[in-house]
């Protein structure tokens, strides 16, 4: 094996085919290295892998941080001789390392779907990193139920960003927020304009999308792979393909940790027996007075009988 000194670090962006797609940035490089290529901030390389990574059961997906060597600089090629240990990430879409979740759906077109909301939530919940909303196609109805949505949100305990690619109404907004992120995931139903978000915040880029279907008005799952995009030197932000069912398969005594509204009332008290599930045990200490309760409890009994 040819020992590289040169064996640098960067950020897998997509998969193509074979090929595995990563990103270097300046800060990446080693200052002495290659002066004549740090003049371009970010360097873009196809990679392969070695072969002994198949072997111990790694797949790299789109987020994780690799090593590289054996570095063309002139062809733009290198091959992958390491993964490094993931921070997070989620099967589907499948992301390692981001930092932030933003579940995006539309107002209309599709019409929004609550429960299917709250359940791309509560997975997005499992990862543990921050959670947002972005409500786009903001031009397709009226102030007050855009108000109403943001209220809804709000006392669920999410922050909403809501979006037009039409008017550009709300976009300086959420690309305030973005840039101060390392890396943030759009996940959400298909149709929705993740992928036309994408392109009106990156000037330049060019990501196809799709039609709606005429008699339903849901998306035809134009997105079909991961793939992350540069807002500026120091943010990504990851288009991932739409889904409408996320499923989840989670020990319902975990289920609590991700509603907002549960974690809140057990910040500084406790219920009086441990494993409570909030449902009816004595010496419950959880308010039933909020709007998610309900769905609360279904996803509870869903879970249950999953784990049976
Ligand atoms: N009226 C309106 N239409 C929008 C807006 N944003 C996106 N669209 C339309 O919504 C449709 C679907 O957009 P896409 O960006 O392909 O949606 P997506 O979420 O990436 O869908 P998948 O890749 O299938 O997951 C396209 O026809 C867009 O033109 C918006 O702000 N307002
Ligand atoms: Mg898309
Ligand atoms: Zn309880």
């Amino acid at each position: 094996m040819v020992v590289n000194s040169l064996d640098i670090k960067g950020t897998v962006i997509a998969l193509k085919a074979s090929y595995i797609i990563v990103e270097i940035r300046n800060n990446q490089l080693f200052s002495s290295a290659n002066r004549e290529i740090n003049s371009s901030k970010i360097i873009r390389l196809t990679c392969t892998k070695r072969n002994r990574l198949s072997y111990k059961g790694y797949s790299i997906i789109v987020g994780d941080t690799v090593s590289v060597e054996e570095i063309d600089w002139v062809q733009r090629k290198g091959v992958i001789n390491s993964v490094e240990h993931r921070k997070n990430y989620l099967k589907r879409p499948s992301v390692a390392n981001f930092t932030d979740l933003f579940v995006v759906t539309s107002f209309q077109n599709p019409l929004i779907d609550i429960k299917q909301l709250s359940r791309f939530l509560i997975k997005a919940e499992e990862s543990s990193t921050q959670v947002s909303i972005i409500l786009t196609k903001h031009d397709l109805v009226t102030n007050s139920i855009v108000d109403e949505h943001i209220h809804k949100f709000l006392s669920w305990g999410y922050n909403t960003f809501p979006v037009s690619i039409i008017t550009g109404y709300g976009i300086s907004k959420l690309l305030d927020k973005l840039r101060l992120l390392k890396l943030s995931v759009l996940c959400g139903p298909s149709g929705v304009g993740k992928s036309s978000l994408i392109n009106y915040l990156v000037p330049g880029m060019s990501i196809p999308v799709g039609e709606l279907s005429k008699k339903l008005k849901r998306g035809k799952h134009t997105t079909r792979h991961v793939e992350l995009f540069s807002l500026d030197e120091e943010s990504l932000i990851a288009d991932t393909p739409g889904f409408n069912n996320p499923d989840f398969n989670i020990d319902p005594y975990s289920l609590g940790k991700l509603f907002p509204e549960i974690r809140s009332q057990l910040y500084n008290k406790n219920c009086k027996f441990r494993n409570c599930l909030h449902l009816d045990e004595p010496g419950c200490i959880i308010s039933r007075d909020w709007e998610r309760y309900d769905h609360y409890r279904n996803c509870v009994k869903e879970m249950i009988n999953c784990h049976h």
